[in-house]
Formats: C-alpha cells, sequence, structure tokens
C-alpha cells in the first residue's frame, strides 16, 4: 500500500512538472510585512496582476511565493507590483506613497505599538 502512494506521488510530481512549462515559482523576501493584513493586502494586490497565477505570502518567515507566467511577467515587475502595494520586495523599496497609507499595524514595528 506504501508503495502505491509512492508510485503515485511521483506522478502527480512529473504531472505537475510536465504541465509547468509555462508557470514558474519565485520566492520574493518580503521583510517589511507585519500583520495578517499585509498578507491579504499582498494576496489580494498580486491576484489582480496579469500574469500572476497564484501567491501565498508567510508572514512566520516574511517571504512571498509568487506562480507566473514566464512569458507574461518577470521578477522585476513583481517586485516592482510589491513595491506598488506599500511592501518592500528583496532590494526594491516599498513605493513612499502607498507605505504611508498603509494602516498603522502594517508599517515596521506597528505591531509593536498595539
Ligand atoms: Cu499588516
Amino acid at each position: 500500500m506504501k508503495k502505491i502512494y509512492q508510485i503515485q506521488l511521483l506522478l502527480s510530481i512529473a504531472l505537475f512538472i510536465g504541465c509547468d512549462g509555462e508557470t514558474l515559482e519565485v520566492v520574493i523576501n518580503t521583510p517589511s510585512i507585519q500583520c495578517g493584513m499585509c498578507e491579504r493586502n499582498i494576496e489580494m494586490g498580486l491576484s489582480n496582476v496579469k500574469g500572476i497565477s497564484a501567491s501565498k505570502v508567510d508572514l512566520a518567515t516574511k517571504v512571498t511565493k509568487v506562480k507566473y507566467f514566464k512569458d507574461r511577467i518577470d521578477i522585476s515587475k513583481i517586485e516592482k507590483e510589491i513595491s506598488n502595494l506599500g511592501y518592500q520586495a528583496n532590494d526594491i523599496l516599498a513605493d513612499n506613497i502607498k507605505y504611508e497609507s498603509l494602516p498603522a499595524c502594517c508599517k515596521i514595528g506597528g505591531m509593536d505599538k498595539i
């Protein structure tokens, strides 16, 4: 029984890679995220960006995993999109105006003040 499970797992990995010709996944450091609202801000914001198929923010490790279509968008544009949402993405600093418009809890150190 265990063997069947392993074979199925291998098959599903192979299928995943096989169907994955067009999409890539990148892990972007988003060190300025503070809380659950930040997670939603980024995930909701990126869901509206053409060429991005999925994103998942991990608050604990402060990284954002992004799946994207490589022929429609690239990493530097994704970084820019995250910056435009008010958050740092790798070496790209957050857009200042957008950052200022974030709720206090989403600003750096904001969660310490609550
Ligand atoms: Cu937040």
